[in-house]
């Protein structure tokens, strides 16, 4: 019988959601900060110091999604938002499309996405599939070197933050998947939700993450086997 307990959900993803895509997450072992200086390639300062190596960086991953395809956890999270009687919604720490790709609508990127470009000078925000350089003007006002990815970089405000905290303080069911609780304030959202006091909390991971003592549940295991069997768990298989 489906556990229809919950009205209202929100799902924090991370890079290990999307690691059976074949995207490589950022500390698992070979993960992309054993190869990248974080400060170089994932930093204001260093995009501003060296704006050429940065765009190299980030025009990798985004050729990268090109081949990659949504996995059975990316799909069964579009299938509990389309099934679920209440509100779901995933918020993301990932800059792949593979959520919107595998139908989920209800969704915040809160680092950014790498599909789309901004610019500097005056924020205008544009979608992009081709790599990015310097040399690329801005569509809105031709300004020259002022596009960059429209990622949210360490020491940066991360995207909708109002939004993602009402949702926690109104949640009776949050989840955590693929992420490993390092990077704030993502990795603080569980403890919002418990101060909240009124949701059940489920973090579902390969490995227990950073953060696992917090959560009143844990299901460890690969997400394109554990997520679909969970959300069966909730609406019915
Ligand atoms: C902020 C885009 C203020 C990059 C990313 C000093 C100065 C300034 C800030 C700070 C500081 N000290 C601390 C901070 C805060 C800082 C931070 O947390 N630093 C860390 C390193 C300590 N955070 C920030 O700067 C953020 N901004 O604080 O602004 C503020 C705060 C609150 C309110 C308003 C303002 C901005 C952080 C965003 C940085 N950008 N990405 C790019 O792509 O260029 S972060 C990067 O890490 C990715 O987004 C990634 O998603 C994210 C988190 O990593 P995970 O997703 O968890 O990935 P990871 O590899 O770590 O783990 C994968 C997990 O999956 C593992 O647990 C693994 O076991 C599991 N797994 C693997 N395979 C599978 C699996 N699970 C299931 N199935 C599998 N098959």
């Amino acid at each position: 019988m489906p556990d229809t307990r919950h009205r209202n959900i929100v799902i924090l993803t991370g890079a290990g959601i999307s690691a059976e895509s074949g995207i490589a997450t950022f500390r698992d072992k070979d993960g992309i900060w054993s190869k990248y200086d974080l400060e170089e390639v994932a930093t204001p300062e260093g995009f501003y110091r060296n704006p050429d190596f940065v765009h190299e960086f980030h025009n990798g991953l985004r050729e990268s999604l090109q081949t990659v395809e949504p996995n059975p956890a990316h799909r069964a999270l579009a299938r509990l938002e389309a099934e679920h009687a209440g509100e779901v919604l995933v918020v993301t720490q990932n800059v792949d499309d593979l959520h919107e790709r595998a139908g989920s609508r209800n969704l915040v990127h809160m680092h950014g996405e790498l599909y789309k470009a901004r610019c500097d000078r005056c924020m205008h925000v544009a979608e992009w599939r081709t790599a990015l350089t310097r040399a690329v003007p801005c569509p809105a006002c031709e300004a020259s070197a002022a596009m960059r990815p429209h990622v949210v970089w360490f020491g940066e405000m991360p995207m909708e933050m109002d939004r993602i905290y009402a949702a926690l303080a109104a949640c009776d069911l949050f989840l955590s998947i693929g992420t490993s609780g390092n990077v704030y304030p993502a990795a603080g959202f569980v403890e919002e939700v418990r101060r909240a006091g009124q949701a059940h909390t489920v973090e579902l991971n390969l490995e227990p993450s950073e953060g696992v003592s917090l959560f009143a549940e844990t299901i460890h295991g690969p997400a394109s086997t554990v997520v679909p069997a969970y959300v069966d768990s909730l609406v019915g298989a």
